[in-house]
């Protein structure tokens, strides 16, 4: 069951971010049907969705072109910063986009803004969320760090661990981000969580397939 005053963030799911793109996350296209599912789970209620984009100058200090550690990707306007085109992505959905400045990262999907200058949390308190439920990629990454902000920012997360794939530039980067994800307050779910009319509860990290 989804609870009243909650959001869905649906993270950086983006060409480059997929098999075939500048920094694909390997199998991060086995995702696409289940955060399909969670959108029109949200669309639903309706309860707001929200999906961030990196969104990168050609030249920014978060390529290695210019002492970075990224390979260029999602610049601003090509293929690669393109939704995936398999996205189920509603009418109503806010769109974000984040990394514009040539001097930052914006891992978290609290530094995006909407297309008139308001950052998420701007949004999240004027929809009154207080539940953010959050997937996408990359784990390790983006969605980790989404979460960790939505947690130090007083909202209830809930990272959904069957829609996010990491990057695993080493080989636990993954289980490292869930573990820190539910230290700083997470709860883990899968869709049967949602599903269910009271189905939620926490699931046993060594458990997970990630
Ligand atoms: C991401 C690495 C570099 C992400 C973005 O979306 O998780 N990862 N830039």
């Amino acid at each position: 069951m989804i609870k009243s005053n909650s959001a869905l963030l649906v993270v950086d799911m983006q060409n480059d971010f997929l098999p075939g793109g500048a920094l694909g996350v390997v199998e991060a296209d086995m995702i696409i049907p289940r955060v399909n599912e969670y959108v029109r789970l949200f669309e639903e209620h309706p309860h707001p969705i929200f999906y961030t984009r990196d969104w990168h100058p050609p030249e920014t200090t978060h390529f290695v072109t210019q002492g970075g550690p990224w390979p260029p990707h999602c610049v601003q306007g090509t293929w690669g910063a393109a939704f995936h085109p398999d996205m189920h992505i509603p009418q109503e959905a806010i769109i974000l986009s984040k990394g514009m400045d040539p001097h930052e990262d914006a891992y978290s999907g609290f530094h995006a803004r909407d297309d008139q200058g308001h950052y998420l949390e701007e949004l999240l308190l004027k929809y009154e969320v207080m539940h953010v439920y959050v997937c996408g990629l990359a784990l390790d990454y983006c969605v980790k760090w989404s979460c960790i902000d939505a947690a130090n920012k007083g909202f209830h997360m809930y990272p959904l661990i069957d829609a996010t794939r990491a990057v695993n530039v080493k080989i636990h980067d993954a289980e490292l981000a869930v573990e820190e994800i539910v230290r700083v307050g997470g709860t883990l779910l899968t869709i049967e969580h949602l599903r269910e009319p009271d189905g939620e509860s926490v699931l046993p990290a060594g458990t997970l397939d990630l």
